[in-house]
């Protein structure tokens, strides 16, 4: 039954790869979940997505979607009991996902990679990528999650570039200005669901046996 599922190959600790298995979850969906490595990745997902980048989805009949975005919403479009795809703020949540991904991603890298970025400071660093948390902060003002009272894709496509951001000090985070935020990406950081997408798996390799994510009981 299992040969016929869907393979994500992931990389636990991307951001990229976390929001895939993030929508796959939502989704309720089971996929065979591949854990790689990037200093060695695998030829097989070599050979369906040269360009080499975590997460890329085979799907059965032998598609392949190589962007996290597209995961997500391929997941989510399948199934959405939740309704993360909530067509009243989805323009909405597309373009926090868009400023997520075009904008806060080059500040989170300099800031967190400073020392290979010497044009600026990594305060000035972080503080350009405050810019972003500003506006999420002023959602969060008002509903407990980015776009209201339950999760959207908006959520899941940025929260785990903002656990990235606050990762590089956690201290300095933890001062900053913004307690919806922290409250936010807390409750996320507890969550159960979210502490099933980051089980630890051993490198995927030929021959093992099938990891089924997430296993559901
Ligand atoms: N646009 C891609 C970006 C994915 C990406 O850059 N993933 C990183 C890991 S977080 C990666 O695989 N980098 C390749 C490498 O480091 O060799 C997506 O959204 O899926």
């Amino acid at each position: 039954m299992t040969a016929s599922l869907d393979c994500l190959y992931s990389f636990r600790r991307c951001p990229y790869a976390m929001r895939a298995r993030l929508g796959v979850w939502f989704s309720g969906l089971q996929v065979e979940l591949r854990e790689v490595t990037l200093k060695n990745k695998p030829a097989q997902m070599l050979a369906i997505s040269p360009k080499g980048t975590v997460p890329v989805l085979l799907l059965a009949d032998g598609a392949v979607i190589e962007e996290s975005r597209d995961i997500m919403v391929w997941a989510l479009e399948q199934q959405d009991p939740q309704g993360l795809l909530d067509a009243t703020v989805l323009d909405q949540a597309n373009a926090l996902i868009e400023q997520n991904d075009n904008e806060f991603k080059y500040w989170l890298d300099r800031y967190k990679y400073a020392d290979r970025h010497v044009e600026m400071t990594q305060t000035e660093y972080r503080q350009r990528g405050e810019a972003f948390l500003q506006v999420l902060e002023s959602l969060l003002e008002s509903s407990a999650y980015l776009l209201g009272d339950a999760p959207t894709i908006a959520d899941i496509g940025v929260m785990p570039f903002v656990r990235q951001f606050a990762h590089v000090d956690r201290d300095v985070f933890g001062q900053l200005p913004y307690p919806n935020l922290q409250r936010w990406l807390q409750g996320w950081l507890e969550n159960p669901l979210f502490l099933q997408t980051m089980i630890k798996l051993p490198v995927w390799q030929e021959g093992d046996e099938v990891v089924v994510f997430p296993a559901r009981p």
